[in-house]
Parts: C-alpha cells; structure tokens; sequence
C-alpha cells in the first residue's frame, strides 16, 4: 500500500465499518514476533495514537496497548529524549535501558517497507537533541525541514503572513467557523490550530507525505487535505458554505453587537437574512446591534492599512489633548503588519499616576460602548483559554471622514443639487486602557492572532505550570507573580525564544 495515502484511507475506512475502539480485537496474523511495538501518546493524541496502532497490526506488527515487560520498542513522536525518560520514570520504569527508544520516523519507515527496518542512529531518541531525525530528508525541496520538530505550540513556531497553503487553511477555517456556530469547541480548535500549523510551513503541501509528522493533523484534517490535494477543493467546506444555517449565521454574526447566541435565537425563530431580521419588528435589539446595523455595509468593508493610519493620528492626537505622556499603540492585526483588518485595536496606557479612568468618558465617538475595568488587584490570570480581560475598554465605532478622491462627481453633484454625498466611513475601533505596570501584557494579548494567544496560555499551563492572561503571569509552583516590562520579558519567563509581532500570525 502506498503509506502516504494511508492515513486518510484508513480513516475513511474506519468511519465506514464504526471501528473507534482504542483496543481492536487483535484479528491481524503477526509477522514479526520479535518486536513488541508500544506507542507513546503523549503530545500524539489518543485519535492518532489508535489509528497507528491499527495500522502497524494490519501490517503484521505486534502492538501492545499498555506497557508491558514484553515491549521491546517505545515509539514517540514530538518528545525529546529527556521527555521519554520523564514520562518513563513517571510509568515506574527505573530502567530504560531495555528499551529501544524511537522516533516516529523509525515507524514511519517501517510502515512504508512494510516490514521492521532497522533501529539506525538517524531513528533513536538520544540526548543530543541535535541527533533529533528528520522525517524529510529525502525531500530535496526542503531539506532543512523537520517535520517531526515542529511544536504543536504556535507560540514556539515563527508564523509570518506569508501562507503557501491557503486552499487548505480557508477550508480549515469554514470548518472551525461551522463548528463555533454549532458550539462544538473541540472539533472547532482541531480545524483552527490545523490551520495555524500549516500556515507555518515554508513550502505548499502538495502530497501526503509533506504532512507526515506534523502535530494536529487529526483524520478529520487529514481527510480534507487529501480530497484538497486530489479534487481541488473540499466536499465538505463547500457543503458547509451551502448549509443553510451556516449561511444564516454567517450574515447574523457579521452584524457588530451579534454573536452566536443571539444568531442562534434568531435562527430557532424562523429568521434566515439579515433583511428578514430588519423587517421582524418584535425583535428587541440592543443599541450596539440597532447601531450595528445602521452602518452595516460600512463595517463589513474592511479597514485599510490607510485607514488605520489615520484613525492612529485622529486617536493619537485626542488621547493626548487630555494625558499629554500617553502611550498609544496599534495593536490586533496591523501590528502584526497585516495590510486589511475588520477593526482597528489600540492599547493606550499612561506612565505615571493613575489619571487614565476618565478618558473613555471624554466623547469622541460615534458611538461608544464603554465597559468599566473590572480588574482586582492580585487578582490570579484567568485559566479561561477565551477569556475576556478586565481592562477598561471601549467597543467603539468612529466617523472617520475621507478626503474625496474624485472631485468632479462632486462638483457634479453639487451643480445638479443631488443628495449629500456621505464623506465619510464608520469603522471599528477598540480602545483597550491598561495600567502602565500591566501593559507588557495587555500589549501580549491583545497583538494576537488569536490562536497565537491560545496556544501561549495552554504553553504557559501545561509545560510550565503557569497562568498568563492579558494582566499577569503567575507560577503556580513558586505562588508569584512575573513582572514584565516588555513583550521580550514575558517571553523570557515563559522559557521561550522573543517571536516578533509579525511572526506571530497563527
Ligand atoms: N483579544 C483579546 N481579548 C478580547 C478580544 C481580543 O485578548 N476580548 C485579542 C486577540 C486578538 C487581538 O486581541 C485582536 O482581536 P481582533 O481585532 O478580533 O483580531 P485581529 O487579529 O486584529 O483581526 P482583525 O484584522 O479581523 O481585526
Ligand atoms: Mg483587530
């Protein structure tokens, strides 16, 4: 069988025949008695874990579920050797030594000969790290990649705008999309950091095998790249895309004010489109979504680098008119340089005695949701992966007047008395008020992407036994904060290398 189709074959299969069951009954011939073959999971995941263990016995390898005296083979995949030996030591084993140590690549080998290849140097686990094999050497296109390096953390992996794989990662993202409306965050994550790892990969994934030792390329993935890869396009994204509730959903949540709940509510009441939700008079909508509505075409128009660069001097300028030594930073999607995003995110912070409460209140604004901090001092981050922060915020909507760019249809228009022509655009702005002791953080957080945030608060908890939120860091086992006066700093605490904000696009 041609490995590399493997994978997405076998998924197909086992959804067809219901086969979820961690422990099949061990119906396959053993053909190699003499190695006793058990997987690690560890940072594998339990989905792929079973799927590799079917697959080797299929082959005619013996595989043990548990640890047993008679396992002669330990296959791991993204763990280190001091990893293996920790999580060793952590199953009792004293002595490794009876043990042959392995990479997933030595399995990947094995699969693809169809029979055990020898355990050479390139394939075992050993201290120098640097030994650590790579599964694509024999890729001349990429022959410094390791696939099997790559951290299932976007935190630990440098992720520029520069996307060679965006016929996958856009139908990653429909899915998660599909998912989040259907409130189903686990599926929704899988999509997203799938995503977020091919996003990073320096090269277009035109076959199976270029995806082979990455981290979260669950079945589910795996099936979609390969239907990618052979069709074009994915049957499922473009029936999501037809889906009538996502279709609804879509257009409810693309009003400012509306999330999912409310599109849920919307939807169970019959209500498709948006011009059916406008002609429901009964329904009762708050003052951020009637506003949100009244400037709806707007809003859904994307702001331009241009744009955000204006509205910097407009903010710039008026939040110094009231705290002369603000600092007033373009955070969100342009700060990790993109050219277009849907708001425009400012962290404004005032070094010095607290005189910064008052500013939200000074109205400058269209219109202007102001949420109160909310923030305790000491209080421990929040071990929410989505959580909301406490600062001082404000979810605003700003007119932003635009010079004209054709000034005859003016004249003209002007000349023959026609209506006003709107000279201006409202646009989204997100003022976010931070203590200056706190701003590294909220400056952190409120960079993004999104995922990137996501995956440093699930590094900060699972391997360093810390919590970090858009305030504060915290280490469990010490019971102290971490101050932080810089982004580099957070990073430093967190045990991580710096990642420039541009590379940060997870
Ligand atoms: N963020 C946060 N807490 C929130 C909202 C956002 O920590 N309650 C972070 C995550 C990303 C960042 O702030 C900016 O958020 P968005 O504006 O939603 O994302 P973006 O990356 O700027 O994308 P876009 O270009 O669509 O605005
Ligand atoms: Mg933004």
């Amino acid at each position: 069988m041609d490995g590399i189709r493997a994978p997405a074959v076998l998924s197909q299969r086992k959804r067809q025949k219901g086969m979820h069951s961690p422990n099949p009954p061990c119906s396959y011939e053993i053909k190699f008695n003499k190695f006793v073959i058990f997987i690690m999971q560890r940072k594998m995941g339990m989905t792929r874990r079973t799927f590799l263990m079917e697959l080797a016995r299929r082959k005619g390898f013996r595989v043990e579920s548990e640890l047993s005296d008679s396992v002669t083979h330990i296959v791991a995949e993204n763990n280190s050797y001091l990893e293996v030996l920790d999580w060793l030591r952590g199953q009792a084993v004293g002595d490794s030594s009876r043990f042959e140590l392995l990479d997933i690549s030595w399995f990947t080998a094995c699969m693809e000969a169809g029979r055990p290849v020898a355990s050479e140097m390139k394939y075992r686990l050993m201290e120098q790290q640097d030994q650590f094999p790579t599964l694509n050497t024999s890729e001349p296109e990429v022959p410094s990649f390791a696939a099997n390096k790559v951290s299932q953390y976007s935190c630990q992996r440098k992720t520029t705008l520069n996307n060679f794989n965006k016929k996958f990662t856009d139908a990653f993202e429909i899915m998660a999309e599909n998912y989040e409306f259907k409130e189903n965050e686990i599926f929704c994550l899988e999509f997203l950091r799938a995503a977020s790892v091919l996003k990073f990969l320096p090269f277009p994934v035109v076959r199976m095998k270029d995806i082979w030792g990455l981290p979260c390329m669950g079945d589910q993935v795996r099936d979609i790249i390969e239907e990618i890869i052979e069709e074009g396009e994915s049957s499922r994204a473009k029936d999501v895309l037809n889906d009538e509730r996502y279709k609804s959903f879509k257009q409810f949540t693309s009003v400012f004010g509306v999330g999912v709940k409310t599109s849920e509510k919307w939807y169970r009441m019959g209500l498709r489109t948006l011009e059916e939700v406008k002609a429901e008079k009964t329904l009762k909508l708050s003052k951020m979504q009637k506003v949100g509505l009244l400037h709806y075409e707007d809003l859904v128009s994307c702001v331009s680098k241009e744009e955000a660069d204006a509205v910097g001097l407009i903010v710039k300028k008026t939040v110094c008119m009231f705290l002369p030594d603000a600092l007033v930073t373009v955070t969100g999607g342009f700060r990790r340089g993109k050219k277009i995003g849907h708001d425009i995110d400012f962290l404004i912070t005032n070094p010095g005695p607290r005189e910064d409460d008052d500013l939200l209140h000074k109205g400058l604004l269209l219109y202007c949701d102001i949420i109160e901090s909310t923030f305790v001092k000491e209080q421990l981050p929040s071990r929410k992966v989505d959580a909301m922060d406490n600062f001082q915020k404000c979810f605003a909507i700003l007119k932003l007047y635009q010079p004209r760019a054709d000034n005859r249809s003016y004249n003209a228009s002007k000349e023959f008395d026609m209506a006003e022509v709107k000279d201006w655009k409202a646009i989204r702005v997100d003022l976010v008020i931070s203590p200056f002791e706190q701003y590294a953080y909220a400056l952190l957080g409120w960079t993004g992407s999104r995922q990137f945030g996501r995956d440093l608060r699930r590094y900060a908890n699972h391997e360093k036994k810390m919590i970090l939120d858009n305030h504060a860091l915290y280490d469990k086992r010490k019971r102290i904060f971490l101050k932080a006066g810089s982004e580099e700093e957070i990073f430093a605490h967190l045990g991580l290398d710096y990642v420039e904000p541009w590379e940060r696009n997870a």
